[in-house]
């Protein structure tokens, strides 16, 4: 976007007045942050309605991505980078003596998702659009994000997440686009003029889905892509059904509050009317945008493509067929070719748990129409395999059975792709969890290895270390990130590896100020910075990384002249409200913190900070501040993770699991470039297979385990009578689910490794370059590239050759 800085000020403080009617020199941040993001939303609006209308005209194959979540952080910035503006607008309000960085912080971060799953779907929005796809978001506008998380006595209390208090700039209310849901009631067969019966439904809740549209901003390229969100309404003509305050109550809910649960089923009625909710309202708006280009029905896979993140949308299978079927009076043949050859699915974990499925009768209850879709897709589905591959095979793939919907069944018979987030995820999904799948449709299973958007991840969270490798290797891998590998070049060049540790020290006093200010946590920055920030899980071995502080903590009070690294071991995790497990190792971590920060002879050897209420924004301030990162779930657990990506992009040196995407790290780093430890996914299959895991055997002969393990319970951490006691437990007497104890030596060993490597500066920032450059294949552009080739079949609009071509790895 063509924006002088004179201008720049003209018009954003005629804004200002405009929208205030008082001088911008009286106002407060929020002001200052919602009139410019007003401003910029004017600007690229013109072209936001030209990227639409080329779609249109051009009658382009689009993919919608349908998703229960995303986490797209703070958006100001962001937009201005992407629009080329971002110095010429800083300089601006500076000249017009306002603080960028208050009114930057003056943004909520949205948070309608809870961790990777939505995080990724807004990296990906942000590839899509700057690789000039036409793309387009589908999900809901969650009047609470996710819960604030405040930690009173070291629990953690979740507070709601009113987002919208002072509105959002970035959205814009379609009240004209609006299509209406439908749920309950009865299905009969009437007469239609033509004298065929067609199910109609009767005695329904008409519902209101409004959408709030988001532009999508490319990086530099004038592609405005559309984030459509909705909400649920009461239908104005309905008004007068509505007698109590509960049956308003009961609309209003449907688009309410996220649910805070990651990697976990929620069997709530509430659940599944948000899935359906969000996934009638976005066929039928695809529907309807398809019905302008006045094409058959048979060309609607050529035009349109729709992406089921996760099983939460897989109702959109159904809703698509109910359309075709009973709208639009396609038989079922040609529907049902239509909807498979439309939708693909992604599976983001193999936890049983996670694994979605909604009983016959609520399903029957809320969705009559589509769960008669649904029975007659299983009907068919088993009639035609049962003669191929026998009864057991064929019933095990059954999406009806025992008393269930099971939604991923739907996603994978109704898909014509089925793919996984990692390469080892994806071996597990076609030789494991899917398997019976795997051996009927093998040409439907795909990989799609995970990747984050290295503009919000680098340009944006790490200015200075953009600059250093801008002035390296030119500023060509910020539209093909491939080239980060130039930066290999400097290896042994003294001066770069000097800047680097420069610039990691300086991230790091950032932070520093940050634990000081906000938490009234003093942290040395020449200490190392140790980093796990996730969702709080069992099988992501948070508590793993806690034994090693306490073995740290007890070596220390042994000997408290022992030279030993210092470290700052930070942590950021939200737990699912219901997980008490998790929530009990929150108030481990707060206890040992408690005890460890505030005991003299530690010093500054050991700190532990968990930083409340993690989120986008504080993963912006941790992450290039970080250099360790903890990738420590259980080997076969974890389908990929993504903040693995974002730290090593940052030069953070890994200690990991062969897990999920680590696995991938380690063939593009090298293996002396992070430090590997414990199972892998192998040997705890073997484990687990026959049963030869003993942990209580391993507490009784590793006397040092014994130890750190006994603080649990013998009153070292104070105030943790209860949790220690469930958490010792579950480890020494409960099986240890999650072989911790198994895996304990060897992250100690890995542990000690890094420790001694960190001595030596110039090695440890020559690994940490050696991460940097080799971070470009997790760019989601690349992911967005395979998916857009292999999936969607879409293309670059962009003309410009260079750009369209740019990424090659
Ligand atoms: C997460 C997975 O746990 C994580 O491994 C992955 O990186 C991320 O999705 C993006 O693919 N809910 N969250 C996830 O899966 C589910 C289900």
């Amino acid at each position: 976007m063509d924006l002088t800085k004179k201008r720049f000020k003209e018009e954003f403080s005629q804004t200002f007045e405009n929208m205030y009617a008082f001088d911008i020199k009286n106002s407060t941040a929020i002001q200052q942050y919602t009139a410019l993001g007003n401003y910029l939303r004017f600007s690229y609006s013109d072209d936001w309605n030209k990227t639409n209308k080329k779609y249109l005209n051009e009658q382009v194959k689009q993919v919608y991505y349908f998703s229960i979540e995303f986490l797209p952080g703070r958006m100001l910035k962001s937009n201005l980078l992407n629009l080329g503006i971002l110095d010429t607008v800083r300089d601006g309000l500076v000249d017009l003596g306002l603080d960028f960085e208050e009114i930057v912080k003056s943004e909520v971060d949205p948070g309608l998702g809870n961790g990777g799953l939505g995080r990724l779907a807004s990296c990906f929005m942000d590839s899509i659009a700057s690789l000039g796809l036409p793309g387009n978001g589908n999900g809901i506008r969650y009047r609470y994000g996710l819960f604030q998380q405040k930690f009173v006595d070291g629990y953690q209390v979740e507070l709601p997440d009113n987002w919208l208090r002072n509105g959002n700039v970035w959205e814009v209310r379609k009240e004209n686009k609006a299509v209406t849901v439908r749920f309950g009631g009865q299905v009969g067969l009437v007469e239609a003029a033509n004298g065929h019966l067609k199910p109609t439904y009767f005695n329904t809740q008409n519902i209101l889905a409004v959408p709030y549209d988001t532009g999508m901003v490319g990086y530099q390229n004038d592609v405005i892509n559309n984030l459509r969100l909705w909400s649920a309404e009461i239908p104005p003509e309905e008004e007068i059904h509505y007698h109590t305050i509960a049956e308003r109550e009961q609309v209003n809910q449907i688009t309410e509050v996220l649910y805070p649960d990651d990697s976990n089923h929620e069997g709530q009625t509430l659940r599944l009317r948000q899935e359906y909710f969000f996934t009638s309202a976005g066929i039928q708006s695809v529907i309807q945008y398809y019905k302008q280009t006045g094409l058959s029905w048979q060309n609607f896979p050529d035009k349109i493509a729709i992406h089921i993140n996760d099983t939460h949308p897989s109702l959109a299978i159904p809703e698509l067929m109910r359309v075709l079927l009973d709208e639009e009076d396609l038989s079922w043949e040609q529907a049902w070719e239509i909807t498979k050859k439309t939708m693909s699915y992604t599976n983001h974990t193999v936890l049983q748990e996670a694994m979605e499925k909604w009983p016959i009768d609520m399903v029957k209850k809320l969705l009559p129409r589509i769960y008669q879709v649904i029975e007659e897709i299983n009907r068919r589905h088993i009639e035609k395999k049962l003669s191929l591959y026998g009864s057991d095979l064929t019933y095990r793939t059954a999406i009806i059975a025992d008393g269930y919907v099971k939604m991923a069944h739907l996603a994978i018979v109704g898909s014509h792709s089925v793919n996984g987030v990692a390469k080892l995820h994806t071996e597990i999904l076609m030789h494991d969890v899917l398997n019976d799948f795997y051996q009927m449709y093998p040409a439907k299973f795909n990989n799609k290895t995970n990747g984050i958007t290295q503009r919000r991840w680098l340009h944006l969270a790490n200015e200075e270390l953009t600059k250093l490798i801008d002035s390296k290797i030119g500023t060509d891998w910020k539209t093909n990130p491939a080239e980060l590998k130039l930066f290999k070049a400097f290896i042994a060049d003294q001066e770069t590896l000097d800047k680097l540790g420069t610039i990691k020290l300086v991230n790091k006093e950032k932070f520093a100020a940050y634990t000081k200010n906000e938490m009234g946590i003093e942290i040395n920055p020449e200490a190392l910075f140790d980093v796990q920030i996730k969702r709080l899980h069992a099988y992501k071995r948070q508590l793993l990384n806690v034994l090693h502080i306490i073995d740290r903590y007890l070596k220390i009070k042994e000997d408290p002249t022992l030279a030993i690294q210092p470290r700052v071991f930070i942590f950021g995790a939200k737990a699912a409200p219901s997980y008490s497990y998790a929530k009990q190792i929150i108030k481990l971590i707060n206890a040992l913190a408690e005890l460890i920060n505030n005991d003299q002879e530690v010093d500054d050897k050991l700190k532990i900070v968990f930083v409340e209420n993690y989120g986008v924004s504080l993963a912006e301030l941790i992450i290039p501040a970080a250099e360790v990162s903890e990738q420590i779930s259980l080997a076969g657990k974890e389908a990929s993770g993504t903040s693995n990506m974002k730290l090593m992009l940052n030069g953070a040196l890994t200690i990991a699991t062969l897990d999920g995407a680590n696995v991938e790290i380690r063939d593009f780093v090298g293996e002396d470039n992070l430090f590997l430890f414990g199972l892998n996914d192998q040997e705890v299959q073997i484990l687990n297979k026959n049963g030869s895991y003993h942990p209580r055997e391993i507490y009784e002969t590793n006397p040092r385990l014994k130890q750190v393990l006994n603080t649990l319970i013998d009153g070292t951490i104070p105030d943790i009578e209860m949790e220690g006691r469930v958490i010792f437990d579950s480890l020494v007497y409960h099986n240890d689910e999650y072989f911790l104890l198994k895996d304990f030596d060897s992250y100690i060993q890995a542990q000690e490794e890094i420790d001694l490597l960190y001595q030596n500066k110039t090695k440890w920032n020559q690994k940490s370059l050696m991460n940097i450059a080799s971070s470009g294949p997790f760019s989601a552009d690349f992911t967005i590239q395979r998916y857009a080739e292999e999936i969607w079949k879409i293309d670059s609009q962009l003309i410009d050759v260079h750009q369209k071509l740019f990424l090659t790895e």
